[in-house]
């Protein structure tokens, strides 16, 4: 099996308050080379190198904590070697505040033309230009040190929610195996390695994985595979299920997740941090988030709409220009609509997390995530 023992992390994670009003909710702290990180958090996705619409100062006035980057895309273009020789990703995009890389196995499957996952790993072709490369645990672990996160991911595989058990079986050992490749690989100098659970659905074989993963000890542990095309009440339950298997003390990293109430209601299940696209992608498309439910600001009822875009939103795009406006750029194609919508919504995330935070710290969690759905359930109606 190999030596499985871990030095002192660089990430450690102090628990500093459980919600007292019957939820599994926590409030606590990330301390990284690059600085401390509140959780919950929400992590804004920078997959290539930026957060897309918005700049690093931005991203400073919006006080995100840490950002997300990502392995397979930024091998590809513009090269590991070449984000190393300009000093790693932080000096190259000018952040300095923590940020966490994904490992690249989930984005091969979800973005690579011809795929194939053997034990050695995962050989595909590239989206760009088509050349044929492997992506193993060990180059997995190279590349995210190169790029050099703060928190960097077990290369993992994140197994379609419609394959039977015996392939998910076959799965989950071979992403244990996986998990000991890249332990092995890693250098521990400034990187911390979180591992990821697996298991789908399947309650047995989540408990089941969790147990392998768990039983290295890392600096952090994420749930995989959920949001990937169940239902949100099935990913809830899942989650509900498979975050108390993770360790009290060390942070909980739901990936790819999620809606507000996912993020509400996976918080009161113990997770700790979140990324998803969600509020950059849907900025793209005009889909705005609110206290008053989403906004689809290119409909012809904002055409004269001198509100902003969330009268109880204080952001810049709410403090200063009107729904008629954001509808005007939207429709002209102006990249302007694509920066004032991300600003907007990625506030709303960020001040969504804020909200969270206090509630637990007043433990009033329980009363919070509550009436938080019975509001958006209401909204949808
Ligand atoms: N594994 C990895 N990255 C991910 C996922 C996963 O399962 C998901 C699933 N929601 C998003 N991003 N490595
Ligand atoms: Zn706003």
């Amino acid at each position: 099996k190999g030596d499985t023992r871990v030095p002192p992390s660089l990430v450690r994670y102090e628990l500093l308050h459980e919600d007292a009003s019957g939820t599994r909710a926590r409030r606590g702290r990330l301390h990284t080379p690059h600085g401390l990180v509140e959780t919950p958090i929400f992590m804004p996705v920078g997959t290539v190198g930026s957060v897309k619409g918005v700049g690093p100062d931005d991203l400073l006035t919006l006080d995100a904590q840490i950002i997300l980057g990502n392995t397979y895309h930024l091998m590809l273009r513009p090269g590991d070697d070449l984000v190393g020789e300009m000093g790693g990703l932080h000096r190259f995009i000018s952040w300095d505040r923590p940020m966490l890389t994904d490992s690249g196995g989930f984005q091969v499957f979800s973005l690579a033309e011809k795929r194939k996952i053997t034990e050695e790993g995962a050989a595909f072709q590239s989206h760009l230009d088509g050349r044929h490369i492997l992506l193993s645990p060990e180059r997995s672990i190279e590349i995210q040190e190169t790029l050099g996160a703060d928190i960097i991911m077990a290369f993992d595989e994140c197994p379609p929610s419609t394959e039977d058990r015996a392939y998910m079986e076959k799965s989950l050992a071979r992403t244990t195996r996986w998990l000991h490749r890249c332990v092995k690989a890693w250098s521990r100098e400034r990187s911390s390695l979180f591992g990821i659970v697996q298991g789908g659905l399947n309650k047995d074989l989540r408990k089941a994985h969790a147990e392998q993963v768990c039983a290295v000890d890392l600096p952090g542990y994420a749930l995989g595979g959920y949001s990937v095309g169940e239902t949100p009440e099935a990913m809830h339950e899942g989650v509900a299920f498979s975050a108390p298997l993770l360790p009290r003390d060390k942070p909980r990293y739901l990936m790819g997740v999620g809606t507000p109430v996912d993020l509400v209601t996976c918080v009161e299940h113990g997770v700790d941090m979140f990324d998803c696209v969600l509020p950059t992608r849907c900025a793209r498309n005009g889909l705005l988030f609110t206290s008053e439910g989403k906004v689809t600001i290119r409909n012809a009822t904002y055409a004269k709409d001198p509100r902003p875009a969330d009268p109880a939103c204080s952001c810049y795009t709410c403090r200063n220009f009107s729904r008629a406006y954001l509808r005007h750029l939207f429709v002209a194609g102006e990249i302007l609509a694509m920066r004032l919508n991300t600003l907007h919504n990625l506030h709303y995330f960020l001040g969504l997390m804020k909200q969270v935070r206090q509630a637990i710290s007043e433990d009033r969690y329980a009363a919070f995530a509550r009436d938080f759905r019975e509001k958006a359930r209401a909204q949808e109606a």
